[in-house]
């Protein structure tokens, strides 16, 4: 067995609202919503390969704030997906890369989107600390 790679996820956060990212590609999850990110390159750390992938992915700059407990598998094991909240720092997100649509939700929005399955346990635990109104 060999260690599985990680992939970050970010829970990126906004004026009480979470970031939704609708994927493209691979066309097994095009149409599917995740957290946007995505794996580490080597010597990266994981808050460091969310700030480079959400810079290459949305156009933004993030800070991350803290790690979602918990870690899920991806693509049967060979990949793990780990989260962390960040809060958005500078710019607007755009649909640069792998995704074609970008949707900030509120609480009660959350489970308006198809999300990927190892993605929903973050998605609620980060859910339930957003202000609902
Ligand atoms: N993945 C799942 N949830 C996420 C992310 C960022 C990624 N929140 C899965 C989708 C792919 C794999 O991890 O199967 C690698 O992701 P990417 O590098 O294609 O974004
Ligand atoms: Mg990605």
């Amino acid at each position: 067995m060999t260690a599985a790679r990680l992939v970050v996820g970010g829970a990126v956060l906004s004026g009480g609202r979470l970031l939704a990212a609708r994927r493209t590609a691979p066309a097994a999850l095009a149409g599917r919503w995740e957290l946007p990110g995505g794996k580490l390159e080597p010597g990266e750390t994981a808050p460091g390969a969310l700030v480079r992938e959400l810079r290459e992915e949305l156009g933004v700059e993030v800070e991350p704030l803290e790690r979602v407990p918990g870690q899920w598998p991806v693509a049967g094991g060979a990949l793990v997906l780990q989260v962390w909240t960040a809060r958005l720092v500078s710019g607007s997100p755009l649909p640069l890369q792998d995704h074609d649509e970008l949707r900030w939700l509120r609480q009660g929005e959350v489970d308006s989107v198809d999300w990927l399955p190892q993605d929903r346990p973050a998605v609620h635990w980060v859910a339930s600390r957003l202000g609902g109104s």
